[in-house]
């Protein structure tokens, strides 16, 4: 579908990214910090997706609610995300749960945190929004989600992708006729139903949706008022919306951005900390399947002020090197080896240290000799000297937090009650 607009639907729409959730499955990672806020990718964080996708699909107006843990998330977005121009009609608001509504009353559910905010968002007078999750990893251009929904007249279009049917029951699932408008809308059902003809796999909600602003106030206005609804999108919007209304889906391809190659659809939720662990691991690969090096999409991100990452010759003449690596700035390797991780900012690896499969996030220090193998380091961990991780799986389990598949995250407080 390409039809001609005059000008891009995108520059009539506000993006409303949702970022209040913690991501439990996170464990320690996100004790002090929210999900949209952990780290990702060797210099980003989680939400830099979501608001680089708006900003690159040419979305110039963006609301983010916040609400758990929100400190680390909106001291970041006031560093990185700052940049809109007002005088052009462009905005960047950051939106946290504030008791705007009743002094009693927090966000509830995803629904609740645009309903609270609708009189800021109605000063924008956007004809359209584009409700975003602030916690997902992909590339995705809204301009195409918005030209379908307009062409299509739905009231709500749900972004959906195909998912192994066994991982289905964490989403909400769909059914959808010939012309993709959704029959049936069940939010994380426990036995999800398949795709007819492909039994093995389930179309699953994305969790964003493109909404005509108008529409989206009324259904908001009349969710407040049912004291049955937990006022969540995917629990009472969208199944109100597929039996009293018309909702279409929107099928995310990520070939979408390049329409002339061919690049495998990519999206990850990094929910728990394999997840998280694996998706980071994925972008050391030699040709990885989520490209950070795209000049046509690039992720936006803070850029504080720092040296270039330096490895250096120890004093006895041991080299500091990095093979299949990410180092970002302000990283000092020396004398020490990295294979197979990411260093983000501000790391420092002493003499001795070997590093293999670690996603180190930033201000990290490594002590000499430590020997560091498929672990997480929260940020601003400091490895004692000779510490090893990975060689013993029932030791590392009492210390740190250790996965089913053998990652240990390692926080500040894992290491002072070290002794
Ligand atoms: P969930 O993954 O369970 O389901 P949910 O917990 O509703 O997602 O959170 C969605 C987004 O809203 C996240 O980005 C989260 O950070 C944010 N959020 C949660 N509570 C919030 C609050 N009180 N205030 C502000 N923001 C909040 C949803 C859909 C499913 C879909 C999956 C896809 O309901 O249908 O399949 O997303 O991941
Ligand atoms: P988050 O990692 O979520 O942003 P923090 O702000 O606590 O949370 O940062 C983590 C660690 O990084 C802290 O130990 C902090 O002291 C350290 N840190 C942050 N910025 C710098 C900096 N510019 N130079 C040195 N250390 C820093």
């Amino acid at each position: 579908m390409r039809e001609t607009y005059s000008q891009p639907l995108a520059r009539d729409a506000m993006a409303y990214v949702l970022a209040g959730g913690r991501g439990s499955r996170l464990n320690e990672l996100t004790d002090n910090r929210a999900k949209p806020a952990v780290y990702f990718g060797g210099k980003s964080r989680i939400i830099d997706f979501a608001l680089s996708n708006a900003i690159n699909s040419g979305i110039r107006r963006i609301g983010v609610a916040t609400q758990y843990k929100a400190h680390s998330l909106i001291r970041h977005m006031q560093r990185a995300w700052n940049f809109m121009r007002p005088e052009r009609n462009e905005s960047f608001d950051i939106l946290p749960a504030s008791q705007r509504v009743s002094e009693h009353q927090w966000y509830e559910g995803t629904a609740d945190a645009v309903f609270q905010n609708i009189d800021i968002i109605q000063s924008y007078a956007p004809k359209y929004m584009v409700i975003l999750a602030g916690d997902h990893i992909y590339k995705m251009d809204y301009e195409l989600m918005l030209r379908q929904h307009v062409a299509s007249g739905a009231d709500v279009t749900v972004g959906c992708l195909v998912v192994p049917r066994a991982e289905a029951s964490g989403f909400g699932v769909m059914a959808v006729d010939t012309a993709d408008t959704i029959t049936a809308f069940v939010e994380k059902p426990a036995d999800p139903p398949g795709i007819p003809g492909n039994e093995a796999m389930a179309l699953a909600s994305m969790g964003i949706y493109v909404f005509d602003t108008k529409f989206l106030f009324d259904i908001l206005q009349k969710d407040a008022a049912d004291t049955n609804s937990s006022h969540d999108f995917g629990n009472d919007i969208i199944p109100d919306i597929v039996k009293n209304g018309k909702a279409v889906a929107h099928r995310f391809t990520a070939s979408c951005i390049r329409a002339a190659e061919e690049i495998e659809e990519y999206w990850r939720d990094v929910g728990t900390l394999d997840a998280y662990f694996d998706a980071n691991l994925d972008l050391t690969d030699v040709v990885p399947k989520l490209d950070m090096y795209d000049r046509d999409w690039p992720i936006w991100t803070d850029q504080i002020i720092a040296a270039p990452a330096k490895f250096v010759h120890d004093e006895d003449g041991r080299r500091g090197m990095a093979i299949s690596s990410l180092i970002s700035q302000d990283c000092i390797v020396s004398g020490a080896v990295a294979r197979r991780s990411l260093l983000f900012t501000g790391v420092k690896m002493g003499s001795f240290s070997q590093c293999e499969e670690a996603v180190i996030l930033p201000y990290c220090n490594i002590g000499r000799s430590a020997r560091l193998t498929r672990v997480i380091l929260d940020s601003g961990v400091r490895i004692p000297e000779g510490l090893i991780v990975g060689e013993d799986p029932e030791l590392d389990a009492k210390r740190f937090r250790r996965t089913q598949s053998g990652v240990c995250l390692i926080t500040k407080r894992m290491i002072d009650q070290l002794g």
